[in-house]
């Protein structure tokens, strides 16, 4: 047994039997929840905003997973839900088509953070659209990045930028995305990475290298949903995971290298983060299995990540499957801070039968949302403290939740702000609070069946309009952190 898993046997064993003495879960009272104030206490220099990422709004791509939309599975089903949307060329057949058109309309989304008093965005920047042909640039794509970022900063919205966020660049995608087969991937996401901190850096001090490695892998290649629809294979999604974790240290190094221009006045010409989604592991039972192997889907999916960007040291085990354990030069030290998606908890029934060990359910009675995901605030909080032991600053990088007729998003991003207030009153250093989704977007496989904005995208004009009761909810939050919401 190596020394690793011999120690988080131990953890996990330790963990479960604490556990089965003791179920502590944070609650927050309705007066908290619906506190007028709610905003007053948040830290100085506090960053409250919105998240989007740029394949989900912008419209008018080509890269990978346009070329997705096109397929379906081996039982003859799109891998998108296809919706009668009217940006769909064949009805019935999905598509991202124009998506919110925010590529053209991207002032107005400018004029909606000044409604809701936003003093920063979390955007992506499209690698397929900057790197259309492998090592060739595209200045003008270039110059319209560069436009908007100047343009959010004028408004003294501060930005932070995605570089990648899923969608690839068909010659990046035809060389084997991340596997193994492209021998070059790190070679040239860092090559991207240096051109973006070269061309952008004097608009941006905040970069996100890569958007949940974990969720990007899991879904390509262990739930075949998403590309290369690659199916139950444990050891693929956790090599994929590696290597995504190795290009955040090679980019943080390009990034830093690159970007020397020190706007924000800390003395560091960029700040570098991975984005990483965490899912609370909630064991389905009092069982120690469940606990065990609970501990160990935590350890795989919302530890190895944040273990790796903070130490440099990958280690990913799943029992009889996979153990890769690697030091890896570039990843220790490669963050400045960790962004935290967080939305939902899974409780988690041990499966042996399931190449992960476990399967992920809701339990009936759960309170949910349009798309059944349990919501569950006190994870936010968990989350935080959990992650405060790195010692680095965190932001939530997106947390929000689909639902079309806003009836359960103001409370829901009340009583998570709550969480987070709570966890920096218990020490955590949370710097950000980004809402996902400025406006609704593509939601990959759910294609667009899901409502996240914060504004209603018409899916036919692309005009937008505020989901009145959660705007209403921004804008006091912004006024009590002493933000300005400007007029419609
Ligand atoms: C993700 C992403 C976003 C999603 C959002 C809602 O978690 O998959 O970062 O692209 O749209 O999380 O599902």
């Amino acid at each position: 047994m190596k020394r690793w898993t011999m120690v988080l046997t131990l953890v996990v064993g330790v963990v479960s039997v604490g556990l089965l003495g003791c179920d502590w879960r944070p609650q927050f009272s309705q007066e908290e929840i619906n506190n007028p104030d709610l905003g007053k206490d948040f830290p100085k220099g506090f960053l409250f905003g919105a998240a989007t990422s740029a394949y989900q709004i912008e419209g008018s791509m080509d890269n990978d997973w346009t070329e997705w939309e096109k397929q379906k599975n081996k039982e003859g089903q799109w891998y998108v839900k296809p919706s009668d949307d009217p940006r769909c060329p064949t009805k019935g057949q999905p598509c991202s088509g124009k998506a919110a058109d925010s590529w053209n309309r991207w002032q107005e989304d400018i004029k909606l953070l000044e409604e809701l008093g936003a003093n920063s965005y979390r955007l992506g920047i499209e690698w397929s659209r900057l790197e259309p042909q492998e090592g060739k640039f595209d200045d003008a794509a270039f110059n319209r990045y560069r436009e908007m970022l100047k343009a959010l900063r004028d408004k003294n919205i501060t930005p932070m930028v995605t570089l990648y966020h899923f969608t690839l660049p068909k010659w990046f995608a035809e060389k084997g995305r991340w596997e193994d087969k492209n021998e070059k991937a790190l070679f040239y996401f860092k090559r991207f990475a240096a051109e973006a901190a070269k061309r952008l850096g004097d608009q941006v001090d905040l970069w996100a290298t890569i958007n949940e490695p974990n969720v990007y892998a899991f879904e390509g290649y262990l739930f075949g949903e998403w590309p290369p629809g690659v199916k139950d294979n444990m050891q693929m999604t956790a090599k994929i995971i590696a290597t995504l974790l190795k290009a955040h240290g090679e980019a943080a190094v390009a990034i830093r290298e690159n970007d020397t221009t020190d706007i924000d006045g800390d003395g560091k010409g960029a700040q570098v983060g991975i984005v990483h989604h965490v899912r609370i592991s909630q064991p389905s039972s009092s069982f120690a299995l469940d606990h065990m192997i609970g501990g160990l889907t935590d350890d795989f999916f919302n530890e190895a990540i944040i273990r790796a960007v903070t130490t440099g040291k990958i280690y990913l085990f799943v029992p009889g499957d996979v153990t890769i354990e690697e030091d890896y030069g570039p990843l220790k030290g490669s963050s400045d801070f960790i962004g935290i998606n967080y939305y939902t908890r899974d409780h988690i029934r041990t499966d042996f039968g399931d190449p992960s060990l476990s399967k992920q359910y809701v339990p009936k009675g759960s309170q949910t949302n349009d798309l059944g995901w349990d919501i569950y605030a006190g994870g936010l909080y968990q989350t935080l403290m959990r992650f405060s032991r790195y010692k680095l600053p965190l932001y939530i990088t997106e947390n929000g939740t689909a639902d079309e007729k806003d009836t359960i998003r103001p409370t829901y991003m009340k009583s998570h702000l709550v969480a987070m207030q709570r966890a920096i009153e218990h020490g955590a250093d949370v710097k950000g609070y980004f809402h996902w989704s400025l406006i609704d977007n593509f939601e990959w496989a759910i294609g667009y069946n899901a409502y996240f904005g914060l504004f209603r995208v018409d899916p036919a004009t692309q005009n937008r309009t505020p989901r009145t009761e959660s705007v209403t909810t921004f804008q006091n939050i912004a006024r009590n952190m002493g933000l300005n919401p400007q007029p419609r």
